[in-house]
Formats: C-alpha cells, sequence, structure tokens
C-alpha cells in the first residue's frame, strides 16, 4: 500500500513528505493507521546529528492509531484496535525484562541500533530503495508495521491525540520520577528543563507527594507552565545561577532528586550540584552520544551522591499505560493542558521549528 510519510533523508536537512510504499505485515506484526504523532526533541536530535539513526528513516516514536492489519500469527491484536506502538520492544523473557526493566532489553535495541524490524528488513521503501524505522515506530507515517508486542491496545474511547503522548513525553517524566528516582512523599525535587518531558516529571512529582518542586528553565513561558503542572517554585537559569538558587530554597541543604531534562553536559552538572547528601540526579535528557561528564569524587563518596539516567521512564508499559490513562480520568495527570498544538501532518517541519523556538509544551501532528 501507499502512505505518505516523512523522511529524515540526511542529518541537518529537514524532513521531506512522501508517498513511500508499505509492505503488509509479516507473521507477529500489525499494521498500524496512525492517528496522531508526538513532536519529541528526541527526533530533532537525529535531525541535527546529536543522536544516530541510520537513514534515510522515518522518524517519529510518539504516536497513536488503530490497528489497519494484523500479519499471520498475531493473537493479541484485530483491525480496529486502538493501540499506543512502544519505542523500546521487549522479549519479555529476558533478564532485564523479568526484573521490570524492560526498557533494558536488547531487542529493542536492536531495532534501534538497524533500523529495521527483528527479521532483518523494513516494510518502507521509496522507488525501491530501503527505508529506515526508527525505534521499530515510525509514526511520522500515515501508516506503519510494528511487531505486535509493539503495539499496546487502549480503550476504544480514550482520545487518540491525548494517547499520543503516552507513549514517550508522559511515561518517560512521569515513569522516571516512580520507576527511575522512585520519589518519595515529603521530598524536594529539581527539573532542569520544563519541556515536554519535563514538564511530566513536574507533574509526576506532584503526584508523587514531593513537597518541594523546583523547576528551572530559560523561558519564561516554560516556567509559566511548570507553575500550572505543580512546581512550587520556578527559577530562570538565564537570569540566576540554578544551583545557588535551589541551595537557597533549601536552607543550603540541596534537594533529594535532581532530574536532568535538556541534554547538556553543563546541566548535568547542574543538577548534580544541586544535591543533598545522598541525593539523587537522574539524567533523562540525550546529549551527543560522545559526551562525558565529570563529577567531583569528594560529594560522590563522603555524601553519597547517585549520578544515573532513565531511558523511557524506567517503565513497564504494560502496567504504566493503564495507570497513566486511570491517573489522567481521575483528573490528576494533566494531558489536555499538555497538548498545546496539534498541526496538520503537512506542517511538521513548522512543528519542529515551534519546539526550536521554544514555543508550547507538546504538540502532536495527525494525518
Ligand atoms: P523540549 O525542547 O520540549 O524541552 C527542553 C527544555 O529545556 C526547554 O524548555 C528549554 O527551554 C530548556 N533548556 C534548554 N537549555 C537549558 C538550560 N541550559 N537550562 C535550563 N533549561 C534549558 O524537549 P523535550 O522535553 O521533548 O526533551 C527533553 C530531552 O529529553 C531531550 O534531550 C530528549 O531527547 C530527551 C528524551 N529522553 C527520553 C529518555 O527516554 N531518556 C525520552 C524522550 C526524550
Ligand atoms: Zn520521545
Amino acid at each position: 500500500m501507499k502512505a505518505k510519510a516523512a523522511i529524515l533523508f540526511a542529518v541537518g536537512k529537514k524532513l521531506d513528505i512522501r508517498v513511500v510504499d508499505v509492505e503488509p505485515p509479516r507473521p507477529g506484526e500489525v499494521l498500524i493507521q496512525m492517528a496522531a504523532a508526538g513532536i519529541c526533541h528526541s527526533d530533532l536530535h537525529v535531525m541535527t546529528g546529536h543522536l544516530e539513526a541510520p537513514l534515510p528513516v522515518i522518524l517519529g516514536h510518539e504516536g497513536s492509531g488503530v490497528v489497519a492489519e494484523v500479519g499471520p500469527a498475531v493473537t493479541s491484536l484485530k483491525p480496529g484496535d486502538h493501540v499506543i506502538p512502544l519505542w523500546r520492544l521487549s522479549c519479555g523473557v529476558c533478564e532485564y525484562c523479568s526484573d521490570g526493566r524492560p526498557a533494558l532489553c536488547a531487542e529493542g535495541l536492536q531495532i534501534r541500533k538497524t533500523g529495521r524490524l527483528l527479521d532483518g528488513s523494513t516494510r518502507f521503501k521509496l522507488n525501491g530503495m530501503e527505508i529506515k524505522h526508527f525505534a521499530g515506530v515510525s509514526s511520522f507515517s500515515e501508516y506503519s508495521v510494528v511487531p505486535e508486542k509493539a503495539a499496546f491496545k487502549i480503550p476504544d474511547d480514550f482520545p487518540l491525540d491525548r494517547a499520543a503522548l503516552l507513549g514517550c513525553g508522559v511515561i518517560t517524566g512521569v515513569g522516571a520520577v516512580f520507576h527511575g528516582a522512585r520519589v518519595k512523599p515529603g521530598s524536594s525535587v529539581a527539573i532542569f528543563g520544563s519541556g515536554g518531558v519535563g514538564i511530566n516529571v513536574i507533574q509526576g512529582a506532584a503526584i508523587a507527594g514531593a513537597e518541594k518542586i523546583i523547576a528551572v528553565d530559560l523561558l519564561a513561558n516554560k516556567l509559566e507552565f511548570a507553575r500550572r503542572f505543580g512546581a512550587t517554585h520556578t527559577i530562570n537559569a538565564k537570569e540566576v545561577d540554578p544551583v545557588e538558587a535551589i541551595r537557597t530554597l533549601t536552607d543550603g541543604r540541596g534537594v533529594d532528586y535532581a532530574f536532568e531534562v535538556i541534554g547538556l553536559p553543563a546541566t548535568i552538572r547542574q543538577a548534580y550540584d544541586s544535591l543533598s547528601k545522598r541525593g539523587m540526579a537522574i539524567v533523562v535528557g540525550v546529549t551527543p552520544m560522545t559526551m562525558e561528564v565529570s563529577v567531583p569524587i569528594m560529594t560522590l563518596v563522603f555524601e553519597e551522591r547517585v549520578l544515573t539516567g532513565s531511558i523511557y521512564g524506567s517503565s513497564r508499559p504494560r502496567i504504566d499505560i493503564p495507570m497513566l490513562i486511570n491517573l489522567y480520568r481521575a483528573g490528576k495527570l494533566k494531558l489536555d493542558e499538555l497538548l498545546t498544538r496539534t498541526y496538520p501532518f503537512s506542517q511538521i517541519n513548522e512543528a519542529y521549528a515551534a519546539l526550536e523556538r521554544g514555543e508550547g509544551l507538546r504538540s502532536i501532528v495527525t494525518f
């Protein structure tokens, strides 16, 4: 079948909307008709070359849609099912899957690194040329084939535009709080970067019962959003030194948890420097893969500080997505306010330009 898809042909180029051939799903795969796709900074990192991916590729890893066709031997899904594609496929039986850490499964990493599905081939072609899948999702296409295990069924009456946001920004941010850091009620939290993912760390910290939630950003509009999503204090790092400001707000003690949701060595270091004794810095932001960060051994050892990371919210999507849906329905998780703009698919490059300019919180394209 034919589908319009946004292809990245080379680093530094804009996305090119072309009509591609989409092969039918093979055994254990499903064809999804995309309804919405989220505009996440991680795709932008691929466009700018900060994050590597085999090219040419159909980007997009946050999305939602309806199963259009199922391949042979598919048992858990049928045409018409509403689904969220999962950008880290997990086998379900390895050491990490068994331990509730499916984002660390090797199968998902294989798809991410090769840009091909598990049998080593792609379902997309342009004039006979192989086009790669991104993270096994490629939500910037009207139709995409994904492994059955990487499509999660959601209730038919759940709005598909809100559902798309759950697929990356929400599960990553809230998950980093619940499963990465395991934030305790009454604790203090600082969040560096109040964008589409960071804002979900903020609302996750509020849901977890953190007492002090300090949002850091360079943009006044993001800090305004941060307050609406539960930040008790905001710091504009353009105006003051955020580390000093966090120490002042915590009577010199530092915070229990500091999340870095930008992807810069300098802000990772700031997050670490903002910690209390035994505090934990959790890096969510993605930097170019060769970047390094250094921290003083003095505080690492004598203050028992922790520096770690969180991928895909350290989540268990099959448990966490229903939980997030419940939290939204209970009025505790803000999704309506998170979705600040909807673009037609044809305007996907404009949506990315707006992300780069720092407008809004999270936007989607619809098909
Ligand atoms: P975004 O562009 O919506 O948000 C980034 C925010 O950081 C913006 O509000 C900026 O104004 C702010 N910012 C930039 N520089 C600074 C600075 N020096 N000090 C303070 N604030 C600053 O992006 P996003 O929220 O979509 O993504 C954020 C990062 O998270 C990005 O690196 C993305 O690739 C990464 C990510 N990681 C995972 C994961 O699994 N670890 C998943 C999804 C996204
Ligand atoms: Zn993402």
